[in-house]
């Protein structure tokens, strides 16, 4: 059985935040206000009952901040990404230091590119977006690396948004959270979908009992609170002027 996560590791995000990759036309982001939202976002993991392992922001890479994409973690393992975009490469290697303190490494290596947004574990499944960040080399190398370790995988295409997690999270038990147009892509499983609106609530952070949902998305709040959910509003405005969500900001084991 999957042991109950106890640990988050995340980046701060630095002065030069709003320097980062972006497509979404939300216009630039505030580093300070993004700084006391990623405070919010750690007091969260906290109350959720988390260790939170807080990194220095690393004035080399404005997308730090971002740690999902710079490894994926298994029980057994951790496999440091080769992050798609080359302006984010060397990224993982501070995460890496800090994790081979909990797991063996292992790595995704060149030609292959993959990050970790693209990434949705499903309990012994890995769903694995081929994106413009994940190409199919990077795809592969993960498929081999997690079936040694018993762990299933299948390639899902990313035709909307950056990542395949942009579109698509766990909300644990097997059930997920999607926009209709990544639903579709998931016949087979029970799909909460999301309203167009509120579309960057489909990027929702099950955290032990607890539910981090982005803030101000009343229809997504409210269907899971029927549905039973214990459910945590966090402020994230900064982050998506960004492409970032609440899975892109942490690391969690
Ligand atoms: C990027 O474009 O790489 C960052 N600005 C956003 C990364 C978001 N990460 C994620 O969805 N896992």
């Amino acid at each position: 059985m999957t042991p109950r996560p106890a640990t988050a590791l995340v980046r701060e995000p630095g002065e030069n935040f709003a320097e980062g990759l972006t497509t979404a036309d939300l216009g630039p982001p505030d580093p300070r206000r993004a700084l006391a939202q990623h405070g919010g976002y750690c007091d969260a993991l906290r109350d959720a009952g988390l260790d939170v392992l807080v990194l220095p922001a690393d004035p080399r890479h404005p997308d730090g901040c971002f740690v999902e994409d710079t490894a994926v973690i298994l029980d057994e393992v951790a496999v440091v990404t080769r992050p798609g975009d080359p302006s984010r490469r060397g990224e993982e290697e501070a995460v890496a230091a800090d994790l081979a303190r909990y797991r063996p490494l292992e790595r995704i290596r060149s030609p292959g590119r993959l990050d970790g947004g693209d990434v949705l574990r499903v309990g012994d499944h890995l769903f694995i977006g081929r994106s413009t960040r994940t190409n199919r080399e990077g795809a592969r190398q993960l498929a081999e690396i997690v079936a040694a370790q018993g762990y299933t995988s299948s390639e899902v295409p990313v035709d909307a948004g950056l990542h395949l997690k942009t579109g698509v999270t766990d909300l644990g038990d097997g059930r997920l959270i999607a926009t209709a147009a990544v639903a579709a892509r998931f016949p087979s499983s029970e799909v909460v979908t999301v309203p167009d609106e509120e579309a960057h609530a489909a990027n929702c952070l099950r955290v032990r009992d607890r539910l981090l949902i982005p803030d101000g998305c009343p229809r997504v709040r409210r269907a899971l609170a029927e549905l039973g959910y214990e459910v945590v509003g966090v402020e994230m405005s900064e982050f998506r002027k960004m492409d970032g969500g609440l899975t892109c900001l942490s690391l969690i084991w």
